[in-house]
């Protein structure tokens, strides 16, 4: 008997420690990353790297630059009200939502202040909540026209529920947001943007980023499998989330295999979807079909704990990454006092040409094909716990905004 009993003791604890060893290990340690060490870029670093935290550029979670010109869009929030308002992360006080979200342009090579060289675009022909021309910003894409200055814009907007009778607040709590996804026009340099249409679709349910495909369809991640509920916190564990496809008629799941925090996905130089998942931590590379279904042609595992990707004018792509989860879940509720540090990874194709040809026989590919690099990384509190990262390779600049911070930061090589 006592032998039994320590057999199952025994099986026990291998038990543990196997599960300890693959699961909690792997959560602790690899995902909330306890006991990873991280630098400052005042130590040892190729940037010198500034806070721009006067200009009104808060909670600017998503970027897009405009290689041609250097005009940098960022949808802004301002952090109180991401701390009520931010559906991604189970913020649904409604009534504590920003009314100011609004797109930055930023001027970034011009001459002069930065003050001089920002701009605010205006809103035209939308209605928002009740006509109050309001959007709730997270993610976004832009399209620049080949042929003329035209930028077609994919926002995506945390609308607010409200009641089709009375137009009063529903509770959020319970429902969710209305999330959709709004198309607006507008053109380089411009200072207004206006509205064209909505997509409201019941496969748009919790939208983090969007991705042009050609200039009528789309791809975008729902970061959570569902709106509101328990089953979001079991998720971190059994993943979930998918990726959608919109054009013009319909909307679709397209994939929704083997994730796990799908958030800021891109369309690559190569035409592929790059898919990174915070929680996975690794990116997957998927092709879309003529069905508009996507297909995993590989992926790159065993990163960082990974936020939204951007990609740059040579086809490398840039990660927003969270070397410690832990200090950025602190963040999310204590955004002025808690600086989580925050690492850049850029991921090219070892030199090898993007060239869309390519796309077929990179079945073949794997992890190895891919070079991934540390670019910078900080503890000090000078980047903003960054949800994305954009790079100009023109000036070699970084720039960094974030969903919670009061203040975006620029880098600048060293010379
Ligand atoms: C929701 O936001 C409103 C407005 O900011 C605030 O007055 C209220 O206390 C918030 N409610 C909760 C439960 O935090
Ligand atoms: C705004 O919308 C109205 C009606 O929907 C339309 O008549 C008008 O041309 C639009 N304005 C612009 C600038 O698109
Ligand atoms: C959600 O937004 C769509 C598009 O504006 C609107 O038609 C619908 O009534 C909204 N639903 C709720 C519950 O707010
Ligand atoms: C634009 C975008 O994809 N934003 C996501 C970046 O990552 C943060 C943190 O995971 C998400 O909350 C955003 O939704």
């Amino acid at each position: 008997m006592a032998n039994l009993l320590s057999k199952f003791a025994f099986i026990g604890i291998v038990f543990f420690a196997i599960l300890y060893q693959f699961l909690v290990k792997d959560f602790l340690f690899e995902v909330l990353g306890y006991a990873r060490k991280t630098s400052s870029v005042h130590e040892y670093s190729r940037y010198e790297c500034e806070k721009v935290d006067e200009l009104g550029l808060e909670g600017c979670e998503d970027m897009w630059l405009h290689h041609k010109t250097g005009f940098l869009y960022m949808a802004c929030s301002d952090s109180a009200s991401r701390q009520q308002w931010l559906p991604a992360i189970g913020h649904l006080n409604a009534s504590g939502r920003g009314l100011k979200d609004r797109i930055a342009v930023l001027d970034t090579r011009g001459p002069g202040r930065l003050a001089a060289r920002i701009q605010w675009l205006s809103i035209e022909n939308f209605s928002g909540i009740n006509g109050d021309a309001t959007l709730n910003l997270q993610g976004f894409d832009i399209r620049a026209d080949k042929h003329t200055n035209t930028l077609r814009i994919l926002l995506i907007n945390h609308r607010p529920p409200i009641s089709e009778t009375t137009g009063e607040l529903l509770d959020a709590s319970k429902l969710g947001a209305n999330s959709t996804i709004e198309l607006f026009q507008t053109t380089v340099g411009g200072s207004s943007m206006r509205h064209v249409r909505t997509y409201s679709n019941e496969v748009i349910q919790t939208p983090n980023r969007v991705a042009w495909i050609n200039e009528h369809s789309f791809v975008f991640t729902n970061d959570h499998s569902s709106k509101v509920g328990r089953t979001r916190v079991l998720e971190l564990a059994l993943g979930g989330g998918s990726v959608g496809y919109c054009d013009g008629h319909r909307c679709n799941i397209a994939y929704s295999s083997g994730l796990n925090g799908p958030n800021g996905l891109v369309r690559g130089l190569d035409g592929l979807i790059y898919v990174p998942n915070t929680v996975g931590r690794k990116i997957q590379v998927l092709s879309l079909s003529e069905d508009h279904k996507l297909q995993n042609l590989y992926e790159i595992a065993n990163l960082l704990p990974l936020d939204n990707l951007s990609v740059d004018e040579n086809g490398n792509i840039f990660a927003a990454a969270f070397p410690k989860l832990y200090k950025w879940s602190q963040f999310t509720t204590d955004a002025f006092n808690v600086h989580p540090p925050s690492t850049v990874l850029k991921i090219s194709r070892a030199g090898k040409p993007y060239r869309r040809d390519r796309q077929l026989d990179s079945a073949k590919q794997h992890n190895g094909d891919f070079i991934v690099e540390k670019v910078l990384e900080d503890n000090s509190g000078i980047l903003p716990g960054s949800t994305v990262a954009v790079h100009d390779s023109q000036t070699g600049k970084i720039f960094l905004g974030s969903v919670l911070s009061p203040f975006i930061t620029i880098c600048s090589p060293r010379n």
